[in-house]
């Protein structure tokens, strides 16, 4: 109900409805609106009451709020569902523990993030209120090995929404990584669970340093975030939007037909890995070598220093030198 009262609010958004109406058109008592106004000003919303002329929701702060979310997405199945904090530890931890309880298209989504994890036990820094830390939740029918691309369809939507929005040159450095002047911008780890033949839950998990000024020592020299390379202040709303809309096209076009089209053209489009002398780190071993292209599985296809070539499933990519990300 309280959705549907914010839903009654949006379209008049700026100007008054009266509590008489919001009761009328959604069939309850003016007591029970005034109370679910109250909560939704709790949860964040700004919206004034004034005697006489009823309600109006003002322009909200810059906050991820659920309600808003929901009502903007509109009929995109994911994120139908939202799970908000305002600080959890990780948002990738907290969906794998409630897994039972969340439904395949629900996102968990959180202003902070107290102990954001990176890829094989590694931190990711995740400021309140600056950046967006959200986890997808996936229950698709698909064998196992299908779940490697996730990454690569999380990564094609992220930097084609960023490109969009900010016209900002994001690439994508394989496998999970957007870097945008040499710089990562947005990290994603991707958690999945299942028997031989059937994925019980994937996660993907993306983050992305939207409107942070600075950054801990650790990292300063290796990230950065759209407002520093912008110059302007981006609404996380609008950018997250996009990212699940375009997500879950790209998504359910390769669920339909097991083929990554789309998502193979824009990670090869937008890669900052392809041609490029790198470095292929998988625990303690290094090969050097030039990476040439991305295959149909979504897998990095190495040219080796002897001649040989391979196809790399896991591990890090360090490019040498010239991109300035090591
Ligand atoms: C990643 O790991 O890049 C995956 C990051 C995924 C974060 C999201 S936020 C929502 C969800 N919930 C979570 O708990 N996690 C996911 P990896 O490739 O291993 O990179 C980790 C490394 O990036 C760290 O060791 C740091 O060097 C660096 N780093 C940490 N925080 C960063 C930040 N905010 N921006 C850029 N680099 C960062």
């Amino acid at each position: 109900m309280r959705n549907k009262i914010l839903g009654e609010l949006y379209k008049n958004k700026e100007n008054y409805i009266s509590g008489e109406m919001l009761a009328k058109n959604l069939g309850i008592s003016r007591t029970a609106v005034w109370k679910h106004i109250n909560i939704l000003k709790k949860e964040g919303y700004i919206i004034e009451t004034t005697p006489g002329k009823g309600y109006r929701l003002l322009e909200t702060e810059d906050k991820l709020l659920p309600g808003e979310i929901e009502i903007l997405l509109g009929d995109n199945t994911i994120g139908k569902q939202v799970v908000y904090f305002e600080s959890i530890n990780s948002t990738n931890s907290y969906a794998k523990k409630e897994i039972g309880q969340l439904e395949d298209g629900t996102i968990v989504l959180a202003e902070k993030q107290t102990l954001g994890r990176g890829r094989r036990g590694k931190g990711w820094v995740s400021p309140k209120g600056t950046g967006i830390w959200v986890s997808l939740i996936l229950k698709p029918d698909i064998p196992p090995r299908e779940g490697i691309k996730m990454t690569q369809i999380a990564a094609a939507a992220v930097c084609e929404s960023i490109r969009k929005l900010t016209g900002l040159n994001a690439l994508i450095k394989w496998p999970n990584d957007i870097i945008i002047n040499g710089k990562k911008v947005c990290g994603i780890l991707t958690e999945m669970a299942g028997e031989l033949n059937e994925i019980s839950y994937i996660i993907i998990g993306i983050g992305i340093n939207v409107n942070m000024d600075n950054f801990p020592d650790e990292i300063k020299e290796k990230a950065t975030s759209l407002f520093i390379e912008s110059g302007n202040k981006i609404d996380r709303r609008y950018l997250l939007i996009d990212i699940l809309r375009n997500f879950e096209t790209l998504y359910n076009d390769y669920i339909e037909n097991l083929n990554l089209g789309r998502v193979l053209s824009i990670v090869k489009n937008y890669s900052a890995v392809l041609g490029k002398n790198i470095r292929v780190i998988q625990g303690k071993t290094e090969k050097k070598g030039k990476a040439i292209d991305i295959n149909d599985e979504g897998l990095l296809l190495v040219e080796l220093e002897d001649g040989s070539s391979e196809s790399v499933m896991s591990g890090e990519v360090s490019i040498r030198g010239e991109e300035g990300y090591i």
